[in-house]
């Protein structure tokens, strides 16, 4: 059995990017695998939330867990500032990478680049550390994420080889697990970048918990192209491919395989929407009956931070015994 590690920022509504790209194969990991899954509230502190929000948004990311089908009996769900272990070996982590491959973190650069004033965080800067920090405790031999974690990923890695070469061999070296399909859902009306919780965009983020009217909506605005031919071809046709990757996915076909089976953009608008609304109405549902039930949501997740806290403290102490602290 593998230890498999993930997270997801509770910085704003889950979007079917998350669904597909992450939250559907932990579930599958439940059950075959030693499952940890953290919400890493410590990282959506990057974007400067407002207080209450990342309160409550730390709930109802809980909430969307459990009703993705993450069950509290089979894996361990937690919130990563109440494991102080993740901070802690955060330091012995930024003490052994370096300015220049953090500097080389295209998250960071688009961020920084994206923002109009110099008000770049050190956080933005370093959470790449923190979130291998977050990977390492675990001692975690699988890591499912999507596409735009693949670099993240293989700094966790190279810190980890890093530290066990330079002191002692404390870390596993986790791989990176991406899906085969849907690993980069794209904005449906920004078909060139990717489909986001922090970036603002109504009409083009597809929120798990948005009702069939709105999910209609939203797949009829979908920015395509000026030609009339359905074809899988992310280069030349970002928005049509999309859909077609979508349907694929909620499907279980491949895009190129249903490409031939619609004549319009119309027709593949309607056969996604539908696709789309069965995939989530039985995530809704659960949905709206765990938020009738937040004790239950939190007594949840201080049963999984004691469980997760008992793994990240054994790492940590060898860890800090290997760097020489009392
Ligand atoms: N568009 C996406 N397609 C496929 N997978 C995605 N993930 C995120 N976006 C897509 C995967 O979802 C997991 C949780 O990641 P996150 O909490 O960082 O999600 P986010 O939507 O990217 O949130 P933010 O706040 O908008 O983050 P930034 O600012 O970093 O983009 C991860 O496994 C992620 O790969």
């Amino acid at each position: 059995m593998q230890r498999v590690l993930s997270g997801v920022q509770p910085s704003g509504d889950f979007h079917i990017g998350n669904y597909l790209g992450a939250l559907r194969s932990w579930v599958q990991d439940q059950d075959e695998n030693d499952a940890f899954y953290c919400i890493v509230d410590l990282h959506a502190l990057t974007s400067s939330p407002n207080p209450d929000e990342l309160r409550s948004r730390t709930i109802d990311a809980a909430i969307n867990l459990l009703a993705v089908g993450l069950d509290p009996d089979r894996c361990t769900i937690f919130v990563q500032s109440q494991v102080p272990e993740h901070t802690r070996l955060t330091w012995l982590l930024e003490c052994v990478a370096t300015m220049g491959e953090l500097g080389r973190m295209t998250q960071f650069k688009d961020k920084r680049d994206s923002s109009k004033s110099d008000r770049t965080s050190v956080g933005l800067f370093t959470y790449p550390v923190l979130q291998a920090a977050d990977i390492l405790l675990y001692n975690a031999n699988r890591v499912p994420v999507g596409e735009d974690q693949r670099q993240h990923l293989e700094l966790a890695r190279e810190l980890a080889r890093r530290f066990n070469t330079r002191y002692s061999d404390i870390f596993v070296v986790p791989e990176a697990s991406i899906p085969s399909r849907a690993a980069r859902v794209m904005d449906l009306q920004y078909p060139e970048r990717k489909m986001s919780k922090s970036i603002k965009s109504p009409l083009g983020t597809v929120a798990v918990l948005d009702r069939p009217s709105e999910i209609e909506r939203k797949v009829k605005r979908a920015v395509t192209d000026s030609d009339t031919e359905v074809r899988y071809d992310p280069e030349s046709k970002p928005g049509v491919s999309n859909l077609l990757e979508l349907l694929g996915a909620a499907t279980g076909a491949t895009p190129e395989s249903i490409a031939s089976s619609y004549q319009s953009y119309g027709d593949l608008k309607s056969a996604v929407s539908e696709a789309l609304i069965e995939m989530l109405r039985p995530v809704q549902e659960r949905h709206d009956d765990l938020s009738k039930d937040i004790g239950s949501v939190k007594a949840t997740l201080a049963k999984g931070n004691d469980a997760a806290r008992a793994v990240a403290q054994r790492t940590y102490e060898r860890a800090a015994q290997a760097v020489g602290l009392l």
